[in-house]
């Protein structure tokens, strides 16, 4: 087989995935599925690369009258953009039940027109929204579940899985390369956009985490506003050498949560983003089902941890589509040295 790590043989997204499926560990519709969202991430980037030439900057809706989300966020003509060709590439492949979106308020089941397959698939279309007029990463996160028995118009609820229940998840990051990460619970495996020839190519099989690190992610800004643990496990962090850590870190944050982790997926790292008195009430800042769950499952995979400070990120029973979260992730002894600071402060 093509690709073990540091290889130069070539391949492809496409035969990678026949090479799993003869391998048993995806089945035909699981394959299309994803050929056709990484078809759609490959038009998404185009959109994202055109920039101010393609008129495709800016909030969406009409001037004075910017169109608003579930989440009750001003939506980018980018979001919309992204959101309608996802909406489009998988409606009609027969391979998904329905679709569920942070840009949408409720799931959606795929039209009677089209045959329905037994997947459900769940998406943040564009992450890190605040970057996307400004030229800094953003990207699309997915994750794939399947859709219960006996269900054929597939509700919000559902929808409603532990990310236990994944059968697959990825992202693909738009910056200087278009990169799309993806698991299908065998491995997190990297490919690079080939501009040249327009097909994603195997650039790293198998990533793995450093299960140590000295980088930590996290919104700075917000430190008054945590809570004890969180106060005291950043405070511990920041005290370096002479600190009860003993060491110094480093401190690295996008704003978009596909290029934090793929920093960390690539050299290690924690990525958080805790409660903090802002968004105590909603439950956190990241949404469980299309942001933390496809982002732990692609860490797990990697040899790296997930949490919620307090429980193991992909166990938690889902209440609502769009449901908030705390969310650590990444280097395994590093996110076990933060859920400690909360298991201590409770
Ligand atoms: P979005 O889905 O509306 O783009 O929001 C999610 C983003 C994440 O990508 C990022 O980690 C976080 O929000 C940034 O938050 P902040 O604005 O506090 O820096
Ligand atoms: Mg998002």
């Amino acid at each position: 087989t093509p690709g073990p790590a540091g290889s130069t043989t070539s391949c492809s997204l496409t035969r990678f995935l026949i090479e799993e499926q003869r391998a048993g560990r995806v089945g035909p519709d699981l394959r299309l599925l994803i050929e056709v969202v990484a078809r759609a991430c490959k038009s998404i980037s185009i959109a994202v690369g055109k920039g101010a030439l393609g008129g495709v900057l800016g909030d969406a809706g009409t001037p004075g009258a910017a169109s608003v989300n579930i989440q009750g966020e001003a939506q980018k003509k980018l979001d919309v953009i992204a959101n309608d060709v996802l909406l489009e590439a998988n409606a009609w492949g027969g391979h998904l039940a329905g679709l569920a979106s942070e840009e949408m308020d409720h799931s959606m089941p795929i039209p009677d027109v089209y045959p329905r397959g037994n997947y459900l698939l769940l998406f943040d279309p564009l992450d890190g929204s605040s970057n996307i007029d400004v030229n800094i990463s953003v990207g699309t996160i997915f994750s794939v579940l399947r859709c219960p028995e006996g269900v054929t118009t597939p509700g919000d609820e559902h929808f409603l899985q532990p990310g236990t229940a994944q059968v697959a998840a990825g992202y693909c990051t738009y910056g200087p390369n278009t990169t799309l990460v993806l698991t299908v619970g065998h491995g997190t495996h990297a490919f690079t956009l080939d501009r040249e020839i327009g097909s994603f190519m195997l650039t790293t099989r198998g990533m793995r985490i450093p299960e140590e690190t000295r980088e930590f992610a996290v919104n700075m800004s917000n430190q008054r506003h945590w809570q004890p643990p969180m106060q005291a496990y950043i405070a511990d962090l920041l005290a370096g050498t002479t600190g009860p850590r003993g060491k110094d870190f480093n401190m690295r944050w996008v704003a978009s949560m596909v290029a934090d982790v793929h920093r960390i997926l690539t050299r290690g790292g924690i990525f958080s983003y805790p409660l903090d008195a802002k968004c105590e009430a909603k439950g956190g800042k990241l949404r469980l089902m299309y942001e933390a769950n496809p982002m732990s499952f692609l860490v797990e995979q990697a040899g790296g941890a997930a949490s919620t400070g307090r429980a193991r990120m992909m166990e938690v029973q889902p209440s609502g589509l769009h449901q908030r979260v705390p969310v650590f992730l990444g280097s395994r002894a590093e996110v076990e040295a933060a859920v400690g600071y909360h298991l201590e402060h409770d």
